[in-house]
């Protein structure tokens, strides 16, 4: 097979060339190409055969102890001029860049297949959706991308007809880490990523392109790329609202956009659209819009269980790939916050020997959206899906209450700009540790952050936008001054999204404080929560003192931007500093 494009053919035939591979695939998608390659990685060691009788067509895949993650040091955004990569991204000079890794996939695929892998992120008649072509020498980059993406012929089709797609140029290499670049040309529209198999720096649809590619993309053509979960929302009344929500890697997308209702709030439903990535434009109406370019999920394996996360648990008893968890003694997949079972071997292969965690803590899940029982039949939807609410959030042990609302847009935009969490085994690094993490897109806005921010101001001060959702931020991650979680979290988020739907509705109070709209205790409903009075008021309290101190450190991060900040942020961060000196 080959293709009737001439630049892609031309560029297909400069890589074999440059990487000199034994053969080359054109993959298609289909279900005997996929039982070919699983076959083939069987054999090779790449993927380990679960329990069948349990978990049919579930594998497992460990991968090398030093590649369990995304890399942020070793990841750059190589534009022209380095301030338009801002202080947010690691910037070379593309020319360097490009000569750095050529070096690198020069011979790199010897003895090995080159896989030519056609992908649409979005619905395929979507013209929401891009195209993009990733050549890897992984099989595992090829089964997972099967179910990230819709990949195969009627993408090609499409790259065929439009001639516009996404180059992205993947090789394992030899894993070394100082060997491994993840480097992106988003004026070229072009990735090359080298020395990694593990999802967010190989799987080239995901972070590199509907990310860091397509926020830059998105920035020139007046839409937006975020790193947001997507979900309906739907009252017992059978009114249905639309939910985007942008928290940090492991911070809680997955498990919000699969929630299930507590017993407490019958006649709820949710619905899946997305759980990590959201593609939003304003419509010829006004208003604001979403699909998800994805079409699997590549989640975060432990804490899921029957009781936290039943729709992912279901979801993930069949044809799944794991990677990096433990195995139990009959050879099932096994991992911390599992309730059934134990360890055997560890994500290693390693006997298990009690000693720290068995599975990885960024051990992972594949596994296609088809099999979510909440699927959003609108995930298909060409159009998209109109937004009610944007909720920013993060993982902060203090000062973040459960719940506020923002002002207005600009006010919004600030509390998204502000945001901080603490950091989490998703990424390389120290784990625990607060920093900024801006609309949770700091791993990955492919241009300035002061830019970007002026980017979701025009969004929103556009004579077109008349119908802007609410914006709101929620943290689920309260701790008390033992460390324990003062909110259930999980299921029980829904009494938090019930009030932000009734806010949307104008059908529930609110108070003013200075950073924004807060229920009063009576506005939650907490019944059957056994919650004492103190925690839901901790919760829901704004202490002074600290928001000072807070506001000061966001004033500080927007100086690191200088004077690209936009001056309509600064002054919307000025109002709160001013609110909180009255107050
Ligand atoms: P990425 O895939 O890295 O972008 O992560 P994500 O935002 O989808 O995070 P995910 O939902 O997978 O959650 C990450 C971790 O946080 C898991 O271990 C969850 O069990 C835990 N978690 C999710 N929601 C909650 C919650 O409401 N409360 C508490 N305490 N933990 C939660
Ligand atoms: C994240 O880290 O935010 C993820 C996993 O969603 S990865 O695709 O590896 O980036
Ligand atoms: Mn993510």
């Amino acid at each position: 097979m080959t293709t009737s494009n001439a630049s892609l053919k031309r560029w297909v035939e400069d890589v074999a060339r440059l990487t000199q591979p034994d053969s080359i695939h054109w993959c298609n998608g289909s279900d005997a190409e996929n039982s070919a390659l699983i076959e083939a990685m069987l054999k090779s060691g790449d993927l380990i055969k679960l329990n069948q009788d349990t978990h049919p067509n579930c594998y497992l895949h460990r991968s090398h102890p030093s590649d369990v993650a995304r890399v942020e040091h070793l990841t750059y955004v190589c534009t022209r001029n380095k301030e338009d990569a801002g202080p947010n991204n690691h910037w070379m000079d593309p020319i360097e860049a490009h000569r750095k890794v050529d070096n690198l996939f020069a011979g790199a695929m010897k003895g090995r297949t080159m896989y030519v892998i056609p992908y649409c992120m979005g619905p395929i008649d979507s013209p929401f959706a891009r195209c993009g072509v990733e050549i890897s020498d992984s099989p595992y980059v090829v089964v997972n991308m099967r179910m990230m993406t819709r990949m195969g012929d009627a993408a090609l089709k499409r790259i065929e007809r439009e001639d516009k797609y996404v180059k992205g140029l993947h090789s394992i290499g030899d894993l070394n880490p100082d060997r491994r670049f993840i480097m992106h040309f988003p004026e070229e529209l072009t990735i090359k990523s080298v020395g990694s198999g593990y999802g967010g720096n190989a799987l080239l649809g995901k972070k590199c392109h509907a990310l860091r590619i397509a926020s830059f993309q998105a920035r020139e053509e007046g839409w937006l790329a975020e790193h947001m979960l997507l979900m309906g929302l739907q009252s017992p009344e059978g009114k249905t609202h639309y939910v985007a929500a942008a928290f940090p890697s492991a911070c809680g997308k997955t498990n919000l956009a699969m929630l299930v209702p507590p017993n407490s709030m019958p006649g709820w439903k949710i619905w899946t659209l997305g759980d990590d990535i959201s593609w939003l434009h304003v419509d010829d109406e006004g208003q604001l819009r979403a699909i998800n370019p994805e079409s699997g999920y590549f989640g975060v394996v432990p804490g899921t269980n029957r009781k936290t996360n039943c729709n992912a648990y279901d979801m993930i008893q069949r044809d799944t790939i794991f990677t990096n968890v433990a195995v139990t003694e009959d050879n099932q997949p096994w991992w911390e916050g599992l309730e059934t079972g134990k360890p055997a071997l560890d994500w290693q292969g390693k006997p298990y020997t009690g000693n720290g965690p068995a599975a990885h803590p960024n051990s992972r899940f594949t596994v296609s959206a088809k099999q979510n029982p909440i699927y959003s039949t609108l995930a298909d939807a060409p159009e998209g899906v109109p937004i009610s609410a944007i909720l920013f959030g993060g993982r902060r042990r203090e000062v973040a209450p459960l719940v506020y609302e923002a002002r207005n847009w600009a006010h919004g935009v600030l509390v998204g700009a502000g945001m901080a969490s603490e950091t989490t085994a998703a990424a390389v690094g120290q784990m625990g540790v607060v920093r900024r993490d801006s609309m949770a897109m700091k791993p990955f806005a492919g241009y300035n952050f002061a830019d970007y921010f002026g980017h979701w101001l025009k969004l929103g001060s556009g004579k077109n936008a008349s119908k802007l959702p609410k914006i709101f931020h929620v943290n689920w991650f309260r701790q008390d001054r033992n460390g324990k979680f003062m909110w259930p979290g999980f299921g029980e988020n829904l009494r938090v999204l019930k009030w932000i739907a009734d806010r949307c509705d104008g059908r529930a109070e609110a108070i003013e404080t200075p950073i924004g709209l807060v229920p009063r205790k009576q506005d939650l409903d907490v019944s059957g929560l056994n919650m004492d009075a103190s925690t839901l008021e901790t919760l829901l309290s704004i202490d002074p003192a600290a928001w000072r101190q807070e506001i000061d450190a966001i004033g500080k991060y927007l100086d690191e931007y200088g004077s690209r900040v936009p001056s309509q942020l600064r002054e919307e961060l000025k109002g709160v500093a001013k609110r909180l000196e009255a107050s």
